[in-house]
């Protein structure tokens, strides 16, 4: 079974190299970000709560990400072959979290990190605000959470690196240049 927490900053290509490696896989993805916008989509009242946080460039809550991922892992078909793990954790109480499940569930994982030039980022997420319409794609938000990564979510690379399963992978080049660096991550890791 292969499963791929994959982690980088806002913008980083988490969504784009997710499809990537679901196409050549077969693997199930989970992005985070797409269930908490499909919940906002649904116009319920958690949804409405999830925009307010959402569009202010702020992470949701641990305890309610720890939901998602609880029905999620609880769900998947016996002949699973894997999962992405995409924008999930965020936090280090996030992959404490991830780590006690996977125990339960007898999975194993590996952590990419996709590292992406500050500048790049902030550029590629003003482009995808033009045809997004996402409200967290302009540029006071992005700052925002560019911040909010070096304060939250940047920690949780030490935490997999001391779990020996971190793997840095260079984002800045074109999009199917990081992925032949990921492919040949997950060839290495999973011959093992
Ligand atoms: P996400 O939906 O995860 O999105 P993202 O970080 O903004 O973008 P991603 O890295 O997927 O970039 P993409 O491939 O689209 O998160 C949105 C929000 O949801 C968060 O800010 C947070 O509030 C909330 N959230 C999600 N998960 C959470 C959690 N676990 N806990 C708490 N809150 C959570 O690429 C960006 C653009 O660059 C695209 O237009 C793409 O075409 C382009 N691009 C990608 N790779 C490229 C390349 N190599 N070269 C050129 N362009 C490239």
């Amino acid at each position: 079974m292969l499963n791929v927490i994959l982690c980088g900053a806002p913008g980083s290509g988490k969504g784009t190299q997710s499809q990537f490696i679901v196409e050549k896989y077969g693997v199930q993805h989970l992005s985070t970000g797409d269930v908490l916008r499909a919940e906002i989509a649904s116009g319920s009242e958690l949804g409405k709560k999830i925009d307010n946080i959402i569009s202010k460039g702020n992470l949701v809550p641990d305890e309610l990400m720890l939901g998602v991922i609880e029905n999620y892992i609880a769900s998947l078909p016996a002949d699973c072959k894997g999962t992405i793990f995409d924008g999930y954790p965020r936090t280090v109480a996030q992959a404490e979290s991830l780590t006690s499940l996977l125990e339960k569930y007898r999975m194993d994982a590996i952590m990419i990190d996709l590292l992406v030039d500050e500048q790049l980022l902030i550029q590629r997420l003003i482009d995808r605000g033009k045809v997004s319409g996402r409200a967290d794609d302009n540029l006071n938000t992005i700052r925002h959470r560019l911040a909010v990564y070096h304060n939250q979510t940047e920690p949780v690379a030490h935490y997999y690196l001391h779990q020996g399963i971190y793997f840095p992978v260079n984002g800045n080049y074109a999009m199917p240049d990081v992925f032949i660096q990921i492919e040949s991550i997950i060839d290495r890791e999973t011959k093992r």
